[in-house]
């Protein structure tokens, strides 16, 4: 990890706040928010969406989708381009995400278990998927209160129950609503989550956690906080305010994006942020709060779609793990910035370190990469050469697998999979094919031993396990069945 000393940082903070003072790049609003005090850790606000995929926003190219609230954050921070949850699904993004590791360290790579699906169509017998974060995990948000942070978690874990294994458990005071489930049993209350109460019959849960993470700003916007919101929505089930579903049903398609009550979610959503963002400006508070938009991974096939990108949730293609991201940090970020730098869920934990000037957990490796020269501008590049994906588990799809067992690596705009199946090894070049169209694996002999022999050296590094058992069950003449 990059080490930022505190007298940097410091220097960092007050040069950029000149800067956003003098050349307008930040509303009235936060103009005239004080100056942060020298020395002062900014508060984070994390606010990670659930399914949304990359073009699931006004400002990514959506045509039907209306989010004006957070286009205007996007405005007003650094989009980037090119982020990527860490893995296809919520339960590996989510455990990558707060760990800041890769999926072979704490073993958490898919939604349940390692095998589900026709047993007879999976050729390997998969590695066994873990379904919680481990304890001994030093958390960020263990991590940031130990640097003298509030820390709150509001919405979806998805990583085991507290006491032992929820929110809780992983260093954040606040908890309500993390349980070990992937979704809301209703949108609508009564919500039947036991770690918050329902409120008044159909209130809705986006409003919900909205009025939640509101109360929580103002009654600790004197301190550093980490306000980690993790959307429920936009996952299914597909369940909307009535009234704000009708101008969609009128709404021509963008293609696959057509489903009206999924556009309500996502509209849900988006005034939620325009509230926060609102309620930071009237606290005061905007310019010394890193605001954070993501997402866990693609949109789901059937509600939503991605083009140009190929495929989604699910998938190691670009549709499954390329999502939307913004980072507002007033006095680092420039306004109206677009970065094409390839970053990853896991490089937020070094990220937020570096912020808090917080230290990193003795004995745990952090396989990230801090964010803070990139959003300062200072460079388009990363130190790393290399991003990675492992996948040794079936994930089940419609007709077919989404993934069989497989790792991904990235290097520059190339893209190679290599299936462990049958050893198949698949290449993009995303520069020139962000569709995943041209498998140039045939013509790229070099680049492909290349790739492949840094893939090898770092599922040594990191101890992954890969399936090589045969499956005794596996039957090539069968048919897939769901
Ligand atoms: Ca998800």
């Amino acid at each position: 990890m990059n080490a930022i000393t505190r007298r940097e940082f410091v220097k960092g903070l007050a040069a950029g706040a000149a800067v956003a003072a003098t050349s307008a790049m930040f509303p009235r609003s936060l103009l005239a928010a004080e100056e942060p005090a020298a020395g002062r850790k900014p508060n984070i606000l994390l606010i990670y969406i659930d399914d949304l995929g990359w073009k699931d926003v006004a400002f990514m190219g959506s045509k039907y989708y209306e989010t004006p609230n957070i286009d205007r954050l996007a405005s007003q921070g650094v989009v980037f381009m090119q982020a990527y949850s860490n893995g296809p699904s919520c339960a590996p993004s989510r455990a990558c995400l707060m760990s800041g590791q890769y999926g072979p360290r704490h073993g958490v790579y898919k939604v349940g278990k390692a095998d589900v699906g026709p047993k007879n169509k999976q050729k390997l017998i998969p590695t066994p998927n873990t379904e919680t974060l481990r304890p001994d995990i030093v958390s960020m948000a263990e991590a940031l209160k130990a640097a003298g942070y509030i820390t709150a978690h509001m919405g979806k874990w998805h990583l085991g129950n507290d006491p032992e294994l929820g929110p809780h458990s992983q260093g954040f005071d606040i908890n309500l609503g993390g349980t070990s489930a992937g979704q809301p049993k209703s949108y609508f209350s009564p919500y039947r989550n036991p770690t918050f109460s329902d409120g008044p019959e159909g209130e809705y849960l986006t409003d919900r956690l909205t009025d939640e993470a509101a109360r929580f700003l103002e009654a600790n916007k004197d301190k550093p906080f980490f306000l980690y919101l993790p959307h429920f929505a936009v996952h299914v089930p597909l369940q909307a305010k009535k009234d704000m579903m009708a101008k969609y049903e009128k709404k021509a398609p963008d293609g696959e994006q057509k489903n009206a009550t999924y556009a309500a979610m996502i509209e849900s959503t988006d005034q939620g942020v325009g509230r926060l963002m609102q309620k930071l400006d009237d606290l005061k508070i905007a310019d010394r709060t890193i605001v954070i938009f993501y997402s866990d991974n693609g949109g789901q096939l059937g509600i939503t779609e991605q083009k140009p990108l190929r495929a989604g949730k699910g998938y190691l293609y670009e549709g499954g793990i390329r999502v939307p991201m913004i980072v507002r940090w007033p006095g680092i970020t420039k306004a109206g910035r677009t970065c094409q730098t390839p970053v990853m869920g896991i490089d937020l934990y070094p990220t937020f370190l570096e912020a808090a000037g917080a230290k990193a957990p003795e004995n745990q490796i952090l396989d990230g990469e801090s964010l803070v020269p990139v959003l300062r501008g200072n460079t388009e590049k990363m130190n790393r050469r290399y991003m990675f994906w492992h996948f040794p588990c079936y994930q089940p799809g419609r007709g077919e697998y989404r993934i069989t067992p497989s790792s991904v690596i990235r290097e520059g705009d190339w893209k190679l999979t290599e299936h462990f199946e049958d050893g198949r090894l698949e290449l993009y070049n995303l520069a020139d094919d962000i569709s995943e169209k041209n498998d140039l694996a045939a013509n790229e002999a070099e680049r492909v031993k290349s790739m492949k022999a840094a893939l090898d050296a770092w599922h040594k590094a990191v101890g992954a396990k890969i399936p090589t058992a045969k499956n005794p069950k596996y039957d090539p003449d069968a048919p897939y069945t769901n």
